[in-house]
């Protein structure tokens, strides 16, 4: 018997697409059976803030009903309050956390930390999930000296995360990697699901944020975007500006190298089985 998160979640997925028809649908536009399904999901530290069990549950279930998920996290706001508690603060350039040593290890720490956590939520949903250590993703400075010990991913253990997906758990990885002196670097979490995506091609990346998806002027959340065709008019007539055009060029480039079919979703853990399994969706379907 399931546990009873992963039991409300299953309530809930059933209850918005009739018995399971139009997941078998979804599911069914991609290729044959066989192949391994892969959706890549970053969680943003913050949606970590409030709790792991939503999630949780939401990425075993999704793990059960054939999509294979790859997990990221990242660790923003935690690193803020650690880094400031011990008055270790260097500030950001171009949104990156300059990080000397002493924050390199904290953030190896703190980032470790939420992997495991959300390991243990997964397997108290129902799940298995294997949290992946820095090893599994190499990488380089980006600038020494402006950033400190901030990389750029170069490559990733894809036959460790392999192994883990074909034992039939979830691979977590954080915003780590280790350079080629063995040194430990931080990694923006969204860089690391870039180079995931190139690796692993996958149907699906799901960026899980606290808005929950893209909101227009009113507020309301816009529920599907063609970036090719609609990007530029928005833009132009200021629905689409600032840190919201920023997500946007972010996810154009991210999509870029991939096939057409690939498409990114914005949504909050609430709205995770929703938006990949209905047509209506609970946050933002962004194509190309
Ligand atoms: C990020 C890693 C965490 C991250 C940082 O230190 O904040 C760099 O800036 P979110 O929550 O996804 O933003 N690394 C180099 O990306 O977390």
């Amino acid at each position: 018997m399931a546990e009873p998160s992963l039991r409300s979640a299953l309530t809930e997925l059933l209850g918005h697409v009739q018995n399971g028809k139009e997941v078998r649908a979804y599911l069914d536009r991609f290729g044959e059976a066989a192949k391994t399904r892969f959706a890549i999901f970053k969680l943003g530290g913050a949606v970590l803030e409030y709790g792991y069990e939503e999630l949780a549950a939401a990425l075993s279930l999704i793990n059960t009903v054939g999509l294979t998920p790859i997990v990221v996290h990242g660790a923003g706001p935690q690193l803020d309050r650690e880094v400031k508690a011990r008055g270790l603060d260097r500030g950001k350039v171009d949104g990156l956390r300059v990080t000397d040593d002493r924050i390199a290890e904290l953030a190896g720490t703190t980032v470790m930390e939420i992997s495991t956590a959300l390991a243990a939520a997964i397997g108290r949903a129902g799940g298995r999930a294997v949290p992946l250590p820095p090893m599994a993703l190499a990488a380089d400075p980006i600038d020494e000296a402006t950033y400190g010990r901030v990389g750029e991913p170069t490559g990733i253990a894809k036959s460790l995360i392999e192994d883990v997906v074909a034992s039939g758990a979830i691979p977590i990885l954080g915003s780590l990697g280790i350079d080629r002196t063995g040194r430990l670097l931080n990694i923006n979490a969204d860089s690391v699901a870039r180079a995931l995506a190139i690796d692993f091609e996958p149907l699906k990346i799901v960026f899980v944020t606290g808005t929950g998806g893209l909101l227009d002027q009113e507020g309301r959340r816009i529920p599907a975007i063609n970036l090719d065709a609609e990007l530029d008019g928005l833009v132009k007539d200021g629905t689409v500006h600032s840190g919201m055009k920023l997500k946007l060029e972010e996810i154009q480039k991210l999509l870029d190298p991939l096939p057409r079919s690939t498409s990114v979703s914005i949504t909050s853990p609430r709205g995770l089985v929703r938006e990949l399994f209905t047509h209506g969706g609970d946050g933002t379907l962004v194509r190309r």
